[in-house]
């Protein structure tokens, strides 16, 4: 049984491009990844890849981790600059280092190494436009340069962004790979890292299935939401009961529970998906579809498919 899932409406394009892999025998480690550079490749793209919003300096960091259940290895990258697909330099980290995370300066090293560095990143012109109007008031503000407070001024102004893709794919040999990629919270602090890159947090995956989470990475780390759903799935739950269960005890711990939402998948092919918002756009295929679907869960109700 083949499967794949990936969040959000972009999670369509995500889907096809995995789905091309699966379909002709390749592998769940080779789609997740496939999936997820498709997105990092679209610069129109805000919150994920190159094309995404810039920390307070002007720089776009990226987070980016993958994991493989059947073997629970697992590469990680975090703030990294100048590369086009974190996802696969996370997984390098995972197939070329005895490491699971490797962030900043250090990734950047390893991107030249790989030859995934791009030497000139130049922002995208409405990211560009928008980090500057944000200097600009926050430089008319009587905060100094230079204060936590400047930064958060600029940081602050609403603007979420909440597009991260996180990715699980199942191959006909029962192996199931979870991945997600983000250029996180638009003008973060320099060096602020989400849930994406953190394994049990933003992806996790064993032999019982696999989760992919997005949203506001400050409150999906607080409750290990991936580590969360896979947990249930352990102890024989199937993905969409996971799923409603997970979201059901975020409701009730009923703190830091904002923007939470993931996809999800078992060993059995059966999707889940949850959130604790209104609701939650993603997009699945398997062998039980006959072509990808745009999907959508509702806060605190079950998927049904
Ligand atoms: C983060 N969770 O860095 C990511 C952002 C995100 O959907 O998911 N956006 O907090």
């Amino acid at each position: 049984m083949k499967a794949i899932i990936a969040t959000w409406s972009f999670g369509l394009k995500a889907v096809e491009a995995g789905w091309r892999i699966l379909r002709n025998g390749g592998s769940a480690l080779d789609a997740v990844e496939a999936s997820i550079r498709e997105i990092e490749n679209d610069f129109s793209n805000r919150s994920v890849g190159l094309g995404g919003y810039p920390n307070i300096a002007g720089f776009v960091e990226l987070d980016a981790a993958i994991m493989e259940g059947s073997t629970l290895r697992a590469g990680s990258v975090a703030a990294v600059r100048n590369v086009q697909n974190p996802i696969s330099l996370a997984r390098k980290v995972m197939e070329k280092t005895p490491h699971v995370m490797i962030v900043g300066e250090g990734a950047t090293k390893l991107a030249k190494i790989f030859g995934l560095y791009v030497e000139k990143v130049d922002l995208q012109p409405e990211a560009r436009m928008e980090w500057e109007r944000r200097l600009k008031t926050a430089v008319s503000t009587p905060q100094k340069e230079g204060t936590i407070e400047f930064w958060l001024k600029m940081a602050a102004e609403g603007h979420y962004n909440h597009d991260t893709i996180g990715c699980v794919a199942m191959d006909d040999n029962k192996n199931i790979v979870a991945g997600c990629s983000t250029s996180g919270y638009a003008f973060k602090l320099v060096g602020r890292v989400g849930d994406s890159p953190i394994i049990g947090s933003g992806l996790y995956a064993n032999s019982f299935g696999g989760a992919a989470a997005t949203g506001l990475g400050e409150n999906i780390m607080i409750h290990n939401v991936s580590r969360m759903v896979v947990g249930f799935m352990e102890q024989g739950i199937p993905a969409d009961e996971a799923a409603e269960k997970t979201v059901q005890h975020l409701l009730k711990i009923g703190r830091r529970i904002d923007r939470i939402s993931f996809v999800s998948l078992d060993k059995d092919g059966c999707f889940g998906a949850g959130t604790t918002e209104k609701s939650f756009q993603f997009a699945a295929m398997s062998d039980a579809f006959s072509e990808p679907r745009l999907l959508m869960v509702e806060k605190g109700v079950r998927l049904s498919l």
